[in-house]
Order: C-alpha cells, then structure tokens, then sequence
C-alpha cells in the first residue's frame, strides 16, 4: 500500500455514491442525492404558491391536477409513526405571472428536499410545471409498506432544457384521432418535458379541420360523419395544451400532399391523371390566384385561434411532374416562363406574404431549404427530416433548424437503424446526438422531434406506438449531451413508461418485470 493506492480508494471513495439516483425522465442537468427516506403523508400533503406567478390560473389549475398525479393509489390508513420525518409541504416560488407560452420560454427550475421541507423555485409558471413533474417523480409509492416516499434525500436538483423546441409530430389525416386521444397524448408528453405539439393537420387523405368559410373543404374530406375537428375542439386542444406548457405549431401541409384540398373544391388542386394512382402526389394549383385567396382565408382562421409565433407551412415531398401533367397549369408556366421549380418558389413567395401578413413565423421541411433559393427562407425555420448532413449547412447559412432524422416513431429512414426488435428502437433514437452533424453555429439548432406518422396508427394503438420511445427523444432534447449512457436509461425509461401507465396511458415495457397499477 503506498500513496497511489491510497489516492486511488480515497477518489473511488469519493466518486462512488452510495446513494442510488431516483429514477427521473429525463435526466435533470445536476443533482444531489442522499441516503434518507422521507414519507410523503398524502392526506395531509399541499403544495403551497409564493410569489407572483401564485396568481395564475393555469399554475394554480396545474398545482390541482399535480395533486391527483402524485397520489394514484388510496392509502386506507397513514403510516406516518415508522419513519424519522415526513414531508407534508411543497413551497412552489414562482417569479412571474406571465402565461405568454413562446418558443424559448424560461423552462428552469430549482428543487431542494431535506428531512422535513420541499422547496422549488421557478422564474415562469412554465418552469414551475417542469418543476411539479419532477417533483411527483421523486415521490413514489411502496406497494409493500402501502405509503408514499421520497427516497435518496437530501435532494438538490438544478434544471433546465438543452433545447428550447421539443417536440412530438402527430398525424391526424391519415386516421383520425378523437379529440381525447390527442389530450392524452398531450399529457403524456408534458410527463416526459416534451413543449411542443406539431399537429399535422391535414394531408392528402382527409382534411379533417372546420374551416367556417369553406365548409365544404371539410366535409368532403372526411372519412366518415363528424370525424373532424370542430372550431371549439381546435380550441380546446390548444388551451388545454398551455396547461402543460406546450405549443401548438399546426401545419396545414402544401403544397404537396394536398389532394384532399380538392376533394370539395376541385379547381384548388392539379389534375394530373399519370399521378393520381398515389394521392400523397397531388399538389396545389399554385397557377391560380383563388389558390392563395382561399389559403390565406384558412391561415387567418387557424391564426386566430393558434397562439404561437410559429405556423408550419410543409413543403415536403412535392410532387411537380403532376404540374406538367395538368395542361393548363403547363399552359401557365409557359406562358409565364416558369419552370416547375420556379413555379414551386412562386408559391413560396404567395405564402410567405399571407405569414408576413400574419405577422408569424414558419417552419417548412427541408425540402424548400434545398431549392438553393435564399429569399423564400427569410422568416423561415428549416425541419430535416430525410438527410441529417445538411443541418450543418442549413445552420451556416443563418437559417435555425430543427431535426427529426432519426426520430421516426412509424419507420426508419433507410440506414439510420441499428436496432430491429421493436421496442429497443428507442436506443436508435437516444443514441442520436445532433452535435455529432453540427459543430459550428449551434446555437442556430433549436431541438427537435419525434414523428407519429399515421398511415399505420389509429387510435387504438398511437399511446403504443409513442411510448415510452417517443421519451427518449425527449431526454435527447432536455438533458445535457453527456446524459448517454444506455443502460442507465433503460431503467429509468422502464420506470418512466409505468409511470405513464399508472397515469393511463398505455406504454409499453422494456424488460420483463411488474408495474403495480392498483390491488386488482
Ligand atoms: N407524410 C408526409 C409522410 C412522410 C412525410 N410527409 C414520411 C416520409 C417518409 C417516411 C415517413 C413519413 N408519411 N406528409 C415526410 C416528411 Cl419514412
């Protein structure tokens, strides 16, 4: 034994924690955690406001809901007499009062639980609901002992997102979702710090959103009866979407994938016989200026509704052989002199004047990044999805991206797979760390998200599809880039799908064991 053995057991010592880490989705930035057990009396447990923000409706709502999540089972008598101390208040500070929810909006938190007292801290109510949700992951309940815990304490936890645009895509066109799935999947992604909900809308398929002025778009495009969205369930889903924090970026796809467009109102779209034999090929006619009026009609009734800055314009897959294939739109571009991929940018440039009009920004896939035309991208934020290289370039040339290569919850991209049993496909998602294709102007990526394409997913099998894998995606986006080990998210992915099942949604396992849902 000399020095150096000496040095080496006394930096184990010290780097070895004794204490185990809780099992929090994702992973806070830093964190301290001991060795005691603190029981959590829920018949006598609140949660107590301080500061400005402890007047806001959407906390002070939220701080209720949180007491439902943190308590799922009844305990039928306290046992508070076993333990040395107990926890039976948690003081939320909140700074601010202001419910403005924005891309950026200051996410942080601070929590710090010792033997007898809970405490966070917040600027925003937006950071004081990711500090609620980290909170009801500390406490758990012992189906043995039939009493709530908050073990590893003393707990200090400081947090803050990586990125501020985390998001999930949800597809409702190409099978419908009932207004309740989409609240609970809004939910579930709250659950994990997801803020961002990318609602594509509408694609070739259906057309599944009440449009007041042209009703008849709707109800042509429907799959049956009263399978859409009316005005008040737009509205609903969006206010119920603030409540946990999370933006409503809707995209009205164009001008591909427009088909259903047309379905009511036949002169919007291009008629192009060699196409038709796939609908996802039909585009707008962007020839005609009722094309523009009618779209900027439906933008200005979605925005009156949509809260946020950001409006997602599409823009992918655009199928322009079926604009030759229509003789009069052929007609047009010649007479005007236009290619289709001029005619392409011609449309950009009408929608990019009902945005400005709008006073919005937009988001349009990354194929409009890669017509190489630099004046239809002003205002404009770029969303890889099909060729991760070009993030690199499309952030130095001044424009911010986000990424969803990689993050395809239906089906891969071709080559960006390196795990084939279903459910281990999360690991693909986790592994994938946008720094890896970005290493000069970061600070132009914004985050990213996971993709719920639904030519394969209804209803009865999107909670399935999503979770827990979407999650991982969410710890990508949230903890810092060096949270990467694998076998350390696996069991708190594990523990957080029970989590979601124990909220009632319906998640899938990763590796045999029990999650206790109740005494059956
Ligand atoms: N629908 C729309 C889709 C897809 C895209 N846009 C898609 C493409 C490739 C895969 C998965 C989905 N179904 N409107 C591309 C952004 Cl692998």
């Amino acid at each position: 034994m000399n020095f150096f053995h000496l040095l080496i057991i006394l930096s184990l010592l010290l780097s070895l924690n004794f204490s185990q880490a809780p099992l929090i989705w994702p992973k806070p930035q830093s964190a301290t955690y001991g060795t005691k057990e603190v029981i959590v009396d829920p018949t006598t447990f609140a949660i107590h406001l301080q500061g400005a923000g402890s007047t806001s409706q959407i906390l002070q709502e939220q701080v209720q809901y949180y007491l439902g999540l943190l308590f799922p089972f009844t305990v039928v008598k306290s046992k508070v007499d076993n333990l040395d101390s107990s926890i039976n208040l948690l003081v939320l500070n909140v700074k601010s009062d202001n419910e403005d929810l924005q891309l950026g909006v200051d996410e942080s938190y601070n929590i710090s639980i010792y033997s007898s007292a809970a405490t966070a801290d917040a600027n925003t109510i937006y950071g004081a609901l990711r500090a609620l949700e980290t909170f009801s992951q500390l406490v758990s309940y012992n189906y043995t002992t039939e009493q709530y815990t908050i073990e590893n304490t003393p707990i200090t936890i400081i947090d803050y997102p990586r990125f501020p645009w985390r998001g999930i895509l949800i597809d409702t066109a190409r099978h419908f979702l009932p207004v309740s799935a989409i609240k609970e999947t809004i939910a579930g992604m709250a659950y994990s710090k997801f803020n961002t909900f990318h609602w594509h809308g509408v694609d070739a398929q259906s057309f599944p959103l009440y449009i007041t002025k042209y009703p008849q778009i709707t109800t042509n495009a429907l799959f049956y009866k009263n399978y859409f969205y009316s005005t008040q369930d737009i509205q609903e889903i969006i206010n119920y979407a603030k409540k946990f924090g999370i933006r409503v970026v809707l995209e009205l796809d164009g001008p591909g994938h427009s088909a259903s467009l047309g379905f009511g109102m036949p002169e919007l779209t291009a008629k192009c016989p060699k196409y038709e034999s796939n609908i996802n090929n039909i585009p707008v006619d962007p020839t005609k200026d009722f094309t523009f009026e009618v779209l900027n009609d439906i933008w200005t009734e979605m925005s009156s509704y949509l809260l946020d800055q950001h409006i997602h314009f599409g823009g992918d897959e655009v199928v322009t052989g079926c604009w030759l294939d229509d003789p009069d739109i052929k007609q047009w571009m010649a007479d005007h002199g236009m290619s289709t991929t001029q005619l392409e940018e011609y449309y950009w440039v009408h929608m990019n004047q009902i945005r400005d009009n709008l006073g919005k920004k937009s988001v349009v896939w990354q194929e409009v990044y890669n017509l190489q035309n630099s004046t239809i991208l002003k205002n404009a934020m770029v969303q890889v999805w099909n060729d991760i290289s070009n993030i690199q370039d499309i952030v130095n040339n001044g424009y911010e991206a986000i990424n969803s290569y990689g993050w395809y919850l239906d089906k891969q991209i071709p080559g960006t797979q390196t795990h084939y049993e279903w459910i281990d496909t999360w690991i693909d998602f986790y592994n994938l760390e946008p720094y890896n294709y970005i290493s000069t102007n970061r600070d132009k990526f914004l985050g990213g998200e996971a993709c719920s394409w639904s030519e394969q997913v209804n209803w009865s099998s999107l909670a399935n599809r999503l979770w827990p894998r979407a999650a991982a995606v969410a710890e990508r986006l949230w903890s810092s880039k060096d949270t990467n080990d694998v076998s350390d998210a696996t069991v708190r992915l594990n523990q957080q799908s029970c989590r979601l099942v124990q909220r009632g949604i319906n998640s899938a396992p990763l590796y045999p064991g029990f999650c206790f849902v109740g005494n059956q």
